[in-house]
C-alpha cells in the first residue's frame, strides 16, 4: 500500500531526490513500497479471526480512569538504583523514546523529590504571601481558584538533566540521558496577581518560594521573573496536578531550571536578597574548572535530542525509510530551527518542525530519511529565536570544565551500527 503522495513529495523534496528514485532505493533495500510490504495470502493476522473480532469488550463502566493498552506497559518512568542512596530523595525519568508530539502525559512526567511525594489534603493547605508587602495574605486553594487564570504550555527541565554526560557518554538510553524533562499545559494564576494583591513594597528584589514537603524545598526567584510569566498552577494537562507534581499548588517558572518550580507551594516571602539555601537543597551550583562557581544560572539553554532512533529504540526494520524524530527546547523562547546530522556533525540538514511552536515549550522535529544500512552517527542541533546555537559537548567542557553536573546542553550523538542497534557515543 502506498502512502498518500504529499508525504512522499516532501520526502523527495527534503532529500533533493525524486520520489521515483526514492522508491527504487527502498525496493532495492528490500521493501516493495515506501514502508509497506507485499500482500501475503497466508498472513494469519489477516486470514484468521482474532479474539477481539468475536468477543465483545469491556463496558464503559469498567475503566472509570483509563489506562494505556497493556501492550504499552513498558512505557513507564524509570529510576536508576545506583544513582541516589534512596528513592525518597531521588529522581525518575520520562520515557522519551516512546513519546510523540509535545505533550507529556501526566502519568509519565519524571519526578524529582528531595523528601518524597507529599500527600496533601487540599482543605488543609494554605499559601501565605508575606515579607516586603503591604498586606500579608493567606490563600486557601479555593481562594486561588477565584483569580483570573491562564493556560500555558511549558517545559520543565532539571538542571541535572544530561549531567552524567559531562564526563563522557555514560547512560545508554535517551530516557536516562535526557529524561529529566516534561512538557505540560498548566492552568494557574499569574504569580503577579497574588503579589499585587499583597502589594509589593519598594526595595523588594526577590521572592522566596517554599514547599510544604518534609524538606521544605525553598528557592529564591528574582522579583522581575516573578512579575513576568510565573504561574501558581493547580492543573496540568486539563486535570488537577498529580501529587507527584505538587498537588494542590505548584510554582511554574518558565524557562528556568526545574529546582525553582517549587511543588506543594505553601509560602512566598518577598525580600531584598536571595535566600541562602540550606544544605540539602543547595545542590544546584555549577562548579567551574578552577573551583569557582557560576552563581546564578537559572535559564535553561537551548537543547535538543533525537528520541528515536535511540538506544532503546533501535532500527528494527533494516535499510529503507526511517522516521527519525526528536525534541528541542529553549529557556529563552522558541526554537527557530533544528538541524540533523547523520555523520557525526560533518553535514547538517534542516529538520521539519511539527506541532505548535510555543514560548519555552518543547518543539517536535522530524527528519525522514532513507537508510542505506551503513553505520550512522546521529546528531541534532537546536537554534533558538535569540540565535543561540546548541554547542558540542567538547565546546561546553572547554568553557566550563567537567566539575559540574548541571546545565549540560551539548549535542548528543547516537551511533547506529549495521544491525540498527543504537548506542550513546562521543565524537570529536
Ligand atoms: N517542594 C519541592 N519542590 C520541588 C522539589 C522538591 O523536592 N520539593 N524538587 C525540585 C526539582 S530539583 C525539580 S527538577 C522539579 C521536578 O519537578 P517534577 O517532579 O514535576 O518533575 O521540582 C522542584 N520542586
Ligand atoms: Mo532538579
Amino acid at each position: 500500500m502506498l502512502r498518500p503522495t504529499p508525504r512522499s513529495r516532501s520526502l523527495a523534496h527534503d532529500r533533493g531526490a525524486s520520489r521515483r528514485a526514492f522508491l527504487k532505493g527502498a525496493a532495492l533495500a528490500g521493501s516493495a513500497t515506501l514502508a509497506g510490504r507485499p500482500a501475503l495470502a497466508d498472513d494469519p493476522a489477516i486470514t484468521q479471526l482474532q479474539p477481539w473480532m468475536i468477543t465483545r469488550g469491556d463496558g464503559v463502566d469498567s475503566r472509570p480512569y483509563g489506562l494505556p493498552s497493556p501492550h504499552e506497559s513498558h512505557v513507564i518512568k524509570r529510576n536508576i538504583d545506583w544513582l541516589t542512596a534512596d528513592a525518597v530523595s531521588s529522581v525518575n525519568f520520562t520515557p522519551l523514546a516512546a513519546l510523540n508530539g509535545t505533550i507529556t502525559p501526566n502519568g509519565l512526567c519524571f519526578e524529582r523529590h528531595h523528601a518524597g511525594i507529599a500527600s496533601i489534603d487540599p482543605a488543609r493547605h494554605r499559601l501565605m504571601v508575606h515579607g516586603l508587602v503591604d498586606r500579608p495574605l493567606v490563600f486557601t486553594v479555593a481562594d486561588i481558584l477565584r483569580f483570573p487564570r491562564r493556560d500555558r504550555m511549558y517545559f520543565l527541565e532539571c538542571a541535572a538533566n544530561s549531567g552524567m554526560e559531562w564526563k563522557g557518554a555514560q547512560m545508554n538510553a535517551v530516557q536516562f540521558t535526557h529524561g529529566m524533562i516534561h512538557n505540560v499545559m498548566y492552568t494557574g494564576v499569574p504569580l503577579r496577581l497574588l503579589l499585587e494583591e499583597a502589594g509589593v513594597r519598594a526595595g523588594a528584589k526577590w521572592v522566596l518560594a517554599e514547599g510544604a514537603d518534609a524538606v521544605k524545598m525553598a528557592r529564591s526567584i528574582p522579583l522581575e521573573k516573578a512579575l513576568d510569566d510565573c504561574l501558581v498552577a493547580f492543573a496540568m494537562n486539563g486535570e488537577r496536578l498529580r501529587e507527584e507534581q505538587g498537588y494542590p499548588l505548584r510554582l511554574v517558572v518558565p524557562g528556568f531550571e526545574g529546582s525553582m518550580w517549587v511543588k506543594w507551594l505553601r509560602r512566598l516571602e518577598v525580600g531584598d536578597r536571595p535566600w541562602m539555601m540550606r544544605e540539602e537543597t543547595n545542590r544546584y551550583t555549577d562548579l567551574l574548572a578552577d573551583g569557582r562557581a557560576r552563581r546564578f544560572s537559572f535559564e535553561m539553554d537551548a537543547k535538543s535530542v533525537i528520541t528515536s532512533p535511540a538506544p532503546e529504540a533501535p532500527i528494527l526494520h533494516g535499510p529503507g525509510p526511517v522516521a527519525l524524530t526528536g525534541i528541542a527546547w529553549s529557556g529563552r523562547g522558541r526554537i527557530a530551527e533544528v538541524h540533523v546530522s547523520l555523520d557525526g556533525g560533518i553535514n547538517w540538514q534542516k529538520a521539519r518542525l511539527s506541532g505548535p511552536s510555543l514560548d519555552k515549550s518543547l518543539h517536535r522535529f522530524h527528519f525522514d530519511f532513507d537508510w542505506d544500512g551503513k553505520p550512522l552517527l546521529l546528531q541534532s542541533r537546536a537554534v533558538d529565536d535569540t540565535g543561540y546555537v546548541q554547542p558540542t559537548k567538547q565546546a561546553l567542557r572547554k568553557l566550563r570544565g567537567t566539575n559540574s553536573v548541571y546545565h549540560m546542553n551539548g549535542i548528543q550523538t547516537w551511533e547506529v551500527n549495521t544491525d540498527g542497534e543504537v548506542s550513546n557515543v562521543e565524537v570529536g
